[in-house]
């Protein structure tokens, strides 16, 4: 009886983690079904209703695949409308595989800028985009002694060319470590903008739960830009599959000087310039933040526990109630 109630109580615990397991909405989050890509991706032909697509980017049905697993291929998915959103998150779910075990190239990269489905040599877009780029970099072109693949951030203003043979460096305002080739499970990315405050989050390790990656304030970025996944291979290749997109908009409490605030048409820039900042290698101690995600669910395990508990002393009166019955039942 103990037993099979506390089993039981796994059971539900387990179903509900699962269920909020992986992505879920943050907090105070609203799906904004415009600016999301989901499957079904096309509903009749080969067209999204608020996505473009060109280059070597095919539709399936259960992914977008940006390159197949050949050299010298780019390809690019962007948004139709531009993003008004003042404080938005977007959750990017990916995967990225090839036959290399430990060299492939050249990666993807989660783009906001003006430019949209403009081909270039930037992971399959523009060069000199204004906006902001988070690079997916799967093959090291520089020397520094970090380890790949690596995310990195960057904020174009027009002019700023992307450093190829860094891999980023020279205008990097945030990097870290992300092994996220070749894995057998799905692999996450969370990039959250509020007040100017950059917060780019992943899963790539199957934990069901944001690491962070990187965390830059004073980060400028007007409304009305587009978002879009590029991907390019190079001599070295790997399939970039783009499996969804979740664009939420959040709503924040704001002071009157931060309501007042251009926001609008500011040019894209970054406050507070920091010296390049190399990723360090993750050894499982990374900087794990508390976020949303883990909190409410820490929360429902305890409602679950409690729940199950409840529900075992419930139980567990009625059988024993009954026994006692049918115990006096055969006495008499
Ligand atoms: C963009 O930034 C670079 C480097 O900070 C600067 O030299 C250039 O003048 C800026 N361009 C524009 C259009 O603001
Ligand atoms: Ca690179």
């Amino acid at each position: 009886m103990m037993l099979d109630c506390g089993l039981r109580t796994l059971i539900v615990v387990f179903c509900l983690v699962n269920i909020i397991r992986g992505q879920t909405a943050p907090e105070g989050g609203f799906l904004k079904r415009e600016h999301s890509l989901v499957k079904p991706y096309s509903g009749n032909g080969m067209t999204m209703p608020f996505w473009d697509f060109r280059d070597n980017a095919m539709i399936t049905n259960n992914f977008i695949r940006l390159t197949s697993n050949h050299q010298g291929q780019l390809g690019s998915v962007w948004n139709k409308q531009p993003c008004f959103l003042r404080d938005w998150e977007t959750h990017v779910h990916f995967k990225v595989h090839g036959g290399g075990r430990t060299l492939a190239a050249d990666g993807m990269t989660f783009w906001y800028t003006r430019e949209r489905l403009t081909p270039g040599p930037v992971f399959g877009s523009t060069d000199e985009f204004r906006g902001l780029a988070i690079f997916l970099d799967t093959y090291k072109n520089g020397q520094q002694a970090v380890t790949f693949p690596q995310i990195s951030a960057m904020i174009g203003n027009g002019s700023m060319k992307y450093d190829h043979m860094g891999d980023g460096r020279l205008n990097s305002i945030g990097s870290c470590l992300a092994s996220f080739r070749n894995k057998d499970y799905d692999t996450f990315m969370s990039i959250r903008y509020v007040k100017q405050r950059l917060t780019i989050q992943i899963d790539v390790d199957n934990q069901g739960k944001w690491r962070e990656c990187m965390d830059v304030s004073g980060v400028m970025l007007p409304s009305g830009y587009f978002f879009g996944v590029s991907a390019a291979t190079g001599d070295l290749a790997d399939n970039h599959d783009l499996i969804s997109i979740k664009t939420y908009q959040l709503e924040i409490q704001r002071t009157p000087e931060e309501e007042a605030e251009d926001w609008a048409t500011v040019l894209p820039g970054i406050k507070f310039l920091k010296p390049p900042i190399d990723n360090v290698d993750d050894d499982g101690k990374g900087d794990y933040r508390n976020s949303s995600v883990s909190g409410s669910k820490m929360l429902l395990i305890i409602i679950c526990g409690l729940l199950g508990a409840g529900i075992c002393i419930v139980v567990g009166y009625v059988v024993f109630q009954k026994r006692q019955e049918q115990n006096r039942k055969r006495f008499y």
